[in-house]
């Protein structure tokens, strides 16, 4: 953006080699072609003209070449070959590589409107053994850049040696060539014509190493594995549902790519501008962006450890019509024996939906029934929305006031006006009875308030946030989460409730516009004026045209930093728009989806893509929130759901209730029995969420993360893993008893019998009454467990059961992760337990490398149960230094091969080391 803006548009890149460690398993194998049948030449070729209304005028106008393509959906306009920049000057250095590159003068500007920057300089750095980061700017002219933290290695790895991957420049066109040391492949290549560089438009494109792509968000998509016959997927924060190719609520420009030698590479962009991303069949893949710099990088930052009741069932809707009900609904969960921890409520709670007031009349009683809740073990998370109300009498709304004292909304820049960009979203003027039977925008303009925009990028808003976020905590209702919403952020005025966006119109609709949801509409489409302006924590004045995609992200962690200081635990924060980096601090659920079929195999997709951003604790709305739950759908979903990390159902406004206990006797007890599955694997599930938090592991998993040798496992996504252990087969369809699953290569046991399952490598017809779901438990694994409870608040003193899934050699391990589950810091200060335990011939031994939880955390050992114990049992000891060996209660089951022993009478705390053996006949 030159000149306007402070500083302009920047793109940097990193590649991210073995980003998920589970995923290059050492398994030598014989490498097999990945790419398929052979490729016409035509499907090498990259569009020069990616918007509509191509033709052959046009295209040679932009100095490309307009050649009918054999291959459907193929560019008719594309690159000549040499088209981009060429490199005049590089620099080699133990730490990486600088180039000046120069734009090809062959070639004519490819946008009028948008100034080509001709001298461009490229940063090549080594960040580490496994990671590099490459950026590309104007040297001469600061352009804006993201302004997010990442989690750098402090120094480059300068020794050759260690560097797992070399980089190679190509002259004419320039580009970076990254290779794999050992496979020699060439992981990104961007030695390929269209690299372009303007003030509104960048454009850079890399060939991939395989057909296999993962990732690039946030959008819904049919197939975890991309399709890559030339799709375009638009990218840009939008209070905008789910659909197939709509851009939705977060950014996240990073693909995962799998190699031909079976290891895998992540590519994070960092640029926050809208853009748009395109797969084609070459393989390659696209990237343009309207502002900002190239910049490309791997480390994202480690998800948050969300508080353990937050692993609990959540139940939510929109529209509960006063306290009363969600009061009923209590009871009848309560009646039914289903497991729940949290409640929650929407904006309903509030005063006309003003932030941080409580409906005095339909919720007057909600603070006593929060209280009464929160004394038998359960937690209440309520809902906040960014805009704040603009049109109380003064004194009345002290959000308001305060927020203008200490000027944290979103202004116009100075030179144009020293006012508030104004918006309207949910809050009603005061004094208004609302007349639903208007049409909706008839409404918006008569009913609701005029709203402001907190920017969250600038120091003071943190702060001011912070406050009162804790008087309403202190004064009004107590809490145990925070729901944000809305933070895209949306508006149900395009652009301003004033007239209209002022300043440079083409920041609202610049030249080249992404296929977003509002391509015809322009950007600010139900947000906000894209010349509005924001301030950086160190006093930088951007656009919001460059920071748009982060308002979610700027959100985040001064709710979550209000969160733990007003209420003194962790807790979790749930936020709709995310940006890599987000799941620092919050979950995410998949947004406002539908109750439809199709919804249920796509939220494992979005599940599976928001594992690789980041963000481990997500999962969609059970049931789904627009429109009406079918009985045998909603079941079907609360069976995946219970296998969510984060399991919530929740439901939209004049909707009938799709609650579990809304549908009778036989829905309930089937959600209870599922629910109650997921109760007794809560301890398993949160020590692999201590694993992301600690180093960085995916929770929910995709089979080909843990059987990456296995080309069936590529494009599975109708059924998922937790951690390495545990493979979830849900029915999908309507009226089906029969599941088709994949048994990948390993023993399996079936859950529910514990039985060895006969086949692996395998595709298999699993049944799945209605009553059932399918799991499946890795042998080679032990999963910590406890019996569940109507909450997390019982199930936690519950003594600690381990099952014990033996593999072929008769071995496994395992470990459990243990705090007092919501304090903050608890990996931090090392205030918790970990215990590994190790099974082999028939000695089960656990080692304790953490202990440092308090005596009120602890936890004795319940019952143990081995898996594949092949000949019969005749006794079973328990040891433990110090203390005379002791003989066990046992029993063994030789048709399932099952071995259960019972060490509850030795109320054993697991911080001790013990060894449990068992002899065969
Ligand atoms: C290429 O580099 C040389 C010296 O580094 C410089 O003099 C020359 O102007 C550069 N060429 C272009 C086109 O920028
Ligand atoms: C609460 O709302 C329900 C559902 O609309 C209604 O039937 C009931 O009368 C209300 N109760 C109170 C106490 O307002
Ligand atoms: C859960 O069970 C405990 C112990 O039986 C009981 O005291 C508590 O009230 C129950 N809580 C809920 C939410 O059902
Ligand atoms: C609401 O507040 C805005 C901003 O101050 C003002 O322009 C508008 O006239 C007010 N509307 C009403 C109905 O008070
Ligand atoms: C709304 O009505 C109340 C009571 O009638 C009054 O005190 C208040 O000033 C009114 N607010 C506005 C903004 O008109
Ligand atoms: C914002 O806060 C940071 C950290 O406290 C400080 O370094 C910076 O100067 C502040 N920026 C402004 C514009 O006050
Ligand atoms: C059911 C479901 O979750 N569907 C989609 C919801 O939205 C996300 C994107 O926010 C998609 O990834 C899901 O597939």
């Amino acid at each position: 953006m030159g000149k306007r803006l402070v500083s302009g548009l920047d793109v940097t890149l990193t590649l991210l080699f073995a980003l998920v460690s589970s995923l290059s398993a050492g398994e030598a194998e014989t490498i097999r072609e990945v790419n398929g049948e052979p490729k016409s030449s035509n499907s090498r070729r990259f569009d020069c003209h990616p918007e509509a209304g191509s033709d052959q005028a046009k295209c040679e106008a932009r100095g490309c070449i307009w050649k009918p393509s054999d291959v459907p959906k193929g560019p008719w306009c594309y690159y000549p070959e040499t088209h981009g920049y060429i490199t005049n000057n590089t620099v080699e250095k133990t730490s990486g590589i600088t180039v000046d590159i120069v734009r090809n003068p062959d070639f004519p500007s490819q946008r009028s409107q948008s100034r080509d920057i001709d001298k461009l300089r490229v940063e090549i750095t080594y960040l580490s053994g496994q990671s590099l980061r490459w950026k590309i700017f104007d040297p001469a002219n600061a352009r804006y850049e993201v302004p997010v933290p990442l989690d750098l290695p402090a120094a480059p790895e300068t020794e050759e040696n260690n560097r797992l991957y070399r980089v190679q420049i190509q002259h004419k066109p320039f580009g970076i060539q990254v290779i794999r040391k050992g496979s020699e492949e060439i992981i990104w290549d961007s030695a390929v014509p269209g690299f372009t560089f303007s003030d509104q438009f960048l454009q850079i494109s890399t060939r991939l190493p395989s057909n296999y792509v993962y990732g690039v968000g946030e959008t819904e998509h049919p197939s975890y594995s991309h399709d890559l016959n030339f799709h375009t997927y638009g990218l840009f924060a939008k209070d905008q549902p789910p659909g197939y190719k709509l851009n939705s609520y977060g950014l996240h420009p990073f693909y995962m790519g799998l190699e031909k030698s079976k290891s895998a590479h992540g590519v994070l962009l960092l640029n926050s501008n809208a853009m748009d991303v395109t797969v084609l069949p070459d393989p390659a893949l696209t990237y343009r962006t309207i502002g900002g710099i190239l910049d490309f990088y791997m480390m994202i930052g480690r998800p948050v450890l969300p508080a353990y009741w937050s692993l609990g069932f959540q139940l939510c809707r929109y529209g509960y019509a006063n306290d009363t009900e969600i009061a009923d609904l209590y009871k009848d969960m309560k009646a039914a024996e289903i497991p729940y921890d949290v409640q929650y409520a929407d904006i309903d709670y509030m005063e006309r939906q003003m932030d941080f007031t409580l409906d005095q009349v339909n919720f007057k009683g909600l603070p006593a029934l929060v209280d009464q809740m929160r004394a038998e073990g359960m937690r209440f998370i309520f809902i906040l929305d960014p805009a704040i109300a603009a049109n109380e009498t003064k004194g009345s709304y002290p959000a308001f006031d305060t927020g203008i004292e200490k000027d944290v909304f979103i202004k116009w820049p100075p030179e144009l006006s020293n006012d508030i960009v104004w918006g309207k979203v949910w809050p009603d003027y005061p004094n208004v009875t609302v007349d639903n039977s208007l049409d909706w925008d008839t409404q918006v303009e008569r009913f609701r308030s005029f709203v402001a925009f907190p920017d969250f990028l600038k120091n003071s808003t943190a702060e001011w946030w912070g406050e009162q976020i804790k008087d309403f905590y202190n004064n009004v209702i107590k809490f145990d989460g925070l729901w944000i919403d809305m933070n895209e952020p949306a508006n149900f005025v395009h652009g301003t409730a004033g007239e209209k966006c002022l300043g440079d119109q083409t920041l609202e609709n610049p030249p080249y516009m992404p296929p977003l949801e509002s391509i015809h509409r322009g950007l600010n489409h139900k947000t906000i004026c894209m010349n509005s302006e924001q301030i950086l924590a160190d006093g930088t004045r951007v656009k919001h045209y460059d920071v748009h995609n982060l308002y979610g992200w700027s959100h985040t962690k001064p709710t979550y930093d209000a969160l733990l200081s007003a209420t003194g635990k962790r807790g979790v924060i749930i936020t709709r728009s995310t940006y890599p980096s987000s799941g620092r601090w919050a979950g995410h659920w998949l947004g406002d989806n539908y109750s439809g079929w199709d919804q249920l195999l796509k939220s494992i997709i979005g599940m599976m893509e928001f594992s690789i951003f980041g963000i481990s604790y997500t999962g969609a709305d059970i049931c789904g929130f627009f429109n009406t739950a079918e009985y045998e759908m909603c079941l079907r979903w609360m069976q995946l759901g219970a296998f969510y990390p984060f399991s919530r159902n929740h439901n939209t406004i004049n909707m009938p209730r799709q609650d579990p206990v809304a549908w009778g006797p036989e829905f309930a007890a089937v959600s209870r029995d599922v629910l109650n599955i997921r109760y007794t694997l809560l301890p398993y599930l949160y020590t692999l969420m201590y694993e992301a938090h600690a180093h960085g592991n995916t929770v929910v998993r995709p089979l080909l993360h843990e059987f990456v040798t296995d080309e069936n496992t590529w494009k599975i996504d109708r059924q998922f893993l937790w951690g390495p252990a545990l493979l979830i087969t849900p029915a999908l369809d309507p009226g089906v008893t029969v599941v088709r699953g994949y048994v990948p290569n390993a023993r399996w046991y079936d859950y529910h019998t514990g039985e060895v399952v006969g086949v692996r490598g395998q595709f298999v017809d699993m049944d799945t009454p209605l009553s059932k779901i399918n799991l499946h438990v890795r042998g080679g694994h032990i999963l910590p467990w406890q019996k569940a409870e109507n909450n997390t608040h019982y199930s936690r003193q519950n003594p600690l059961g381990l099952l014990v899934a033996l593999d072929d050699g008769g071995s496994a391990h395992g470990s459990l992760f243990w705090d007092d589950g919501e304090g903050i810091d608890t990996v931090q200060n090392k205030r918790f337990l970990l215990t590994t335990f190790t099974a082999s011939s028939g000695v089960l031994t656990s080692t304790v490398p953490t202990d440092s939880l308090a005596e009120a955390d602890r936890l004795t050992l319940g019952l143990v149960k081995v898996w594949g114990v092949t000949a019969p049992v005749t006794r079973v000891t328990m040891s433990v230094t110090g203390q005379p060996d002791a003989d066990l209660t046992f029993t063994y089951n030789a048709e399932v091969q099952e071995l259960q022993v019972d060490a509850t009478s030795q109320s054993h705390s697991i911080e001790k080391p013990f060894t449990i053996t068992w002899n065969t006949a």
